[in-house]
Order: structure tokens, then C-alpha cells, then sequence
């Protein structure tokens, strides 16, 4: 990667943790009325993977899903407007936090059933291999997704077929407050998909660069037709489960692990490698906040003038 190149990545992280405090910041004044889970402290998985993909590829994601939808190129304005609850939102202000869509960018939808939206990514696969397009279709989701039958449905078919689809399980150790260790024996995750013949590997989010570079294989594998291909990769959620705030004094996780990953974070570390290869200096990084907060600012502007949907708007929606 050239150091532009390099530069533009930590760009688009900062841009997502800057988005997503934004969030946390705005949410205690209650014009946001749906819930958000947040995904502060795991952004580098969302960019590093869709640093790998190309605007045709489709991205599909879970309850989680802010960062995968703006990592994918999703529209923040229509973003934040859904999580308003307003018409402009990207799913006309009836779906929230947890039903973002961007079609144009590839962001295929988020669904917050725990495992939805893993069928759905493979059946988009499907399509792809049927009409012989060299395309990606990806499913984020969490450790907890591989629990549900669904999972193992989906990943034996898409071994089956051959199809074009990279699974991307993000293990951040917990669902919402119940720890790996008294869901699932010791294992390795990746080794389930691997049980279903899936190449599979456990990643460590380290740094930015690092991981979007050993992600490229994974990438390159499912789209030259081989197959589906499985990654695992550690991470850590900083905030509570679901809300802006945290909740580290509830007792389900210890301070002294959540600062031991917090103080490892992913988007400084990838920030110091750029500082030290001469990349980014301190007019750079005001620069880049300046930008960020500037288009976030006028996101908000947007998102809290525009009009709620109407009666006319829910009955085009409503089935019954
Ligand atoms: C099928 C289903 N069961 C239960 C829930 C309630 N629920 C919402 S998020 C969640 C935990 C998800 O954990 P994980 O997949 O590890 O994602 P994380 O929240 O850690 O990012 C659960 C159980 C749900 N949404 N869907
Ligand atoms: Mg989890």
C-alpha cells in the first residue's frame, strides 16, 4: 500500500469511531428513539475487510452494523436519519439502528436476529456463481451466530456449492452479557466452519494494515471461485452492549480486561505506525478531525430537520 493509500484507511477508521462517539454524545437527548449497538473499539474489522472488496461486492451485517455499513461506502446522512427515525433515513425511518441499507454501495442490509442475515449472504453467493460474476458476498457477525442452527445450514450449503462467500465472525468474547466460556466447550470457532470444509482462520485485529493485509488471501480465495472461505477475528466491544454508555460496573466482564484491550486499540496502534513512518502529523490528524466533525455536523443538521414519515408512508409499507 502507498502511504496515500495507508493514510485514506486510518481515515475512514477515525471517520467511524468519530461517527459512531457522535452517537454515544447525541443519543442522552432521546431524538434517537431506537436502540444502537455500537461498535467502538472493533472498527478496524469493518474497514480491513471492506478495504478487500470492490463496490460491486455485497457486504451483509447484524444488530452491529454501523461500522460495516459506513466501512462498505454507506451513506451517512441516510444513515443517521434512520437512526432519527425520519423519512430520509436509509429504510424511510421505520427500521433504526439495526436495519440499515444502502444498495448503491453494496451494504446489503442488516438484520439484528441474531445469524438473519448469514442465509441471505449466501444465497446472494448463489446468484453470483449462477450468473458467473466474479463478485463477493460477505456475512459479518458475531460469536454468538455460530449458536444458531441457521449458521450451519448456510455454511454446508455454501461449502456444497462452491460459493463466493467469505464468512467474517467478529469474536469479541461476549453476547450481550454471557461470555464464550459458558456458551460454547473450548474451541476454536474458525474450527466450526472448518468441520463444514470451509478454509478458515483466527485473525487477531492487531493493526489496521496488518489485518487488512491478511485478509486479502481470504478475499482473493473466495472470489477466483474456490469456494467460501471463514475468518475469525478477535476483537473487543467497548461500550455496553446495547446504549451509548458502558458497562463494565454491572460484573459480567472485569475493568482490568476491558482496559487491557482498550489501551491495545486498534486504531491508535494503526495511528503510530503512521506517525512514526512520517505519515501523519499533527496538522494532518486536526485536518482529518476537522473534516470528520464537519461532515458529521451537517449529518445531524440534516437528520434532526428532516420530517418524520408519514400515515401515507407506513401503509405503503404495511401488508395487512
Ligand atoms: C435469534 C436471536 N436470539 C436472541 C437475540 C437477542 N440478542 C441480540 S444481540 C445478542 C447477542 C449477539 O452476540 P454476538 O453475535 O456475539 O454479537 P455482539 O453483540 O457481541 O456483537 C442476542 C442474544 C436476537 N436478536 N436474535
Ligand atoms: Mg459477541
Amino acid at each position: 500500500m502507498t502511504d496515500k493509500e495507508r493514510l485514506d484507511l486510518y481515515a475512514r477508521t477515525l471517520r467511524v469511531r468519530k461517527i459512531e462517539e457522535a452517537i454515544a454524545d447525541l443519543y442522552p437527548g432521546q431524538e434517537m428513539r431506537c436502540p444502537v449497538h455500537l461498535s467502538i473499539g472493533q472498527e478496524v474489522t469493518a474497514v480491513a475487510v471492506c478495504s478487500n472488496l470492490k463496490k460491486s461486492d455485497y457486504v451483509f451485517s447484524n444488530h452491529r452494523c454501523h461500522g460495516h455499513y459506513l466501512a462498505k461506502g454507506g451513506d451517512l446522512k441516510r444513515m443517521l436519519a434512520e437512526i432519527y427515525g425520519k423519512a430520509a433515513g436509509c429504510t424511510g425511518g421505520f427500521g433504526g439502528s439495526m436495519h440499515l441499507v444502502d444498495e448503491a454501495a453494496g451494504f446489503m442490509g442488516a438484520v439484528p436476529i441474531v445469524a438473519g442475515t448469514i442465509p441471505i449472504a449466501v444465497g446472494a453467493a448463489f446468484k453470483f456463481k449462477m450468473r458467473k460474476e466474479k463478485r463477493v458476498s460477505v456475512a459479518f457477525f458475531g460469536d454468538a451466530a455460530v449458536e444458531e442452527g441457521v449458521f450451519h445450514e448456510a455454511a454446508n450449503f455454501a461449502a456444497l456449492h462452491k460459493l463466493p462467500v467469505l464468512f467474517v465472525c467478529e469474536n469479541n468474547l461476549y453476547a450481550v452479557y454471557t461470555p464464550l466460556r459458558e456458551r460454547q466447550p473450548e474451541q476454536q470457532i474458525c474450527g466450526l466452519a472448518r468441520a463444514h470444509g470451509i478454509p478458515s482462520s483466527q485473525l487477531h485485529e492487531g493493526d489496521l494494515f496488518d489485518l487488512s493485509g491478511k485478509l486479502r488471501g481470504a478475499v482473493a480465495h473466495v472470489r477466483s471461485g474456490k469456494g467460501p472461505a471463514f475468518v475469525e477475528i478477535f476483537t473487543y466491544r467497548w461500550r455496553e452492549h446495547c446504549g451509548p454508555g458502558y458497562d463494565n460496573n454491572i460484573g459480567y466482564r472485569t475493568c482490568e480486561e476491558f482496559e487491557s484491550w482498550k489501551s491495545r486499540d486498534p486504531l491508535e496502534r494503526t495511528a503510530a505506525i503512521l506517525r512514526k513512518a512520517g505519515v501523519l502529523d499533527a496538522e494532518t490528524e486536526q485536518r482529518l478531525e476537522k473534516k470528520i466533525a464537519a461532515e458529521i455536523g451537517e449529518a445531524v443538521k440534516f437528520s434532526k430537520a428532516a420530517p418524520f414519515p408519514t400515515r401515507k408512508d407506513y401503509d405503503k409499507r404495511a401488508y395487512a
